[in-house]
């Protein structure tokens, strides 16, 4: 499937945003057999019409055998904010990790890197993957950042920082990248378990439920669409959960 469609404020937005998710793409498309995935009515390309800042969303969702949503949104509040958001949701017969990625940038800094694959399972990330990824939780950021409460779905490899500079964009971006490759050639060769359905839909209710609560993308939606408009879109679009 061709990825080549080119969006229209793409091109606006920051580089690092720009080359990352030009960076994931490439990445699904060489590693996964992509097909469109149907976002709900009306929410592929969305642009606020409230009074206050305008807030431009777009939005593009793929499926493959084993993912059952794979979701990259770029966003741009006023002139000053550019947002990456990166969900990969599994088919509940995987008992896979959720990679996700959000990438915030005000003004030419990025304030908020966060990338992680975090597990569904409370026994953690499965021991394919750390072994895949030994290392990286030392590679270093001068600027690491906290996470919120709900942040206690992330696993240890999850890399939150605020970049200083060029470099360390570039180094966020990079991991990213890896991160991804691993999660792609895991995907790969895991067999699906459906009898363990139940318990993945659980680990992934948790991941929504918790991903949900953070405030500071709340807040931005509500202040362009509306509260209710706000909660739909983050339960529906964002973290949203198969029928079961
Ligand atoms: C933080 N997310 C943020 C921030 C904003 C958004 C404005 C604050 C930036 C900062 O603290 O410097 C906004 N993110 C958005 C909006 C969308 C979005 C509007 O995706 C979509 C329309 N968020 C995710 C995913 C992860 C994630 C997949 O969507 C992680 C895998 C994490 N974002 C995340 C975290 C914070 C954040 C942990 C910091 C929250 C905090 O400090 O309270």
């Amino acid at each position: 499937m061709s990825l080549s469609v080119q969006s229209s404020i793409r091109e606006q937005q920051q580089p690092a945003i720009r080359e990352l998710a030009e960076r994931i793409e490439a990445t699904w498309q060489c590693h996964l057999d992509l097909t469109p995935y149907q976002l709900p009515d009306n929410l592929g390309y969305v642009e606020s019409r409230l009074e206050g800042e305008k807030l431009i969303i777009e939005n593009r969702c793929y499926q493959t055998p084993t993912f059952r949503k794979l979701h990259i949104e770029l966003a741009q509040v006023g002139q000053g904010v550019d947002i990456l958001h990166c969900v990969m949701f599994p088919r509940t017969e995987y008992a896979l990790p959720i990679f996700g990625c959000d990438l915030v940038g005000a003004r030419g800094q990025i304030s908020a890197a966060i990338v992680d694959l975090s597990p569904i399972s409370p026994l953690g990330l499965p021991m394919s993957y750390q072994q895949a990824l030994i290392g990286e939780d030392q590679e270093t950021f001068s600027q690491p950042r906290t996470l919120p409460d709900w942040g206690d779905i992330f696993s240890d490899l999850c890399c939150f920082v605020r970049p200083t500079d060029r470099v360390e964009a570039h180094r966020f971006i990079d991991k990213v990248e890896r991160y991804l490759t691993v999660h792609c050639q895991q995907a790969a060769t895991l067999l699906p378990t459906p009898h363990n359905r139940a318990a993945i839909f659980t680990g992934q209710q948790r991941y929504c439920r918790k991903q949900r609560q953070n405030d500071k993308t709340r807040r931005i939606l509500e202040k362009a669409f509306g509260d209710e408009w706000a909660d739909r879109y983050m339960t529906t679009v964002l973290f949203d959960l198969p029928d079961t």
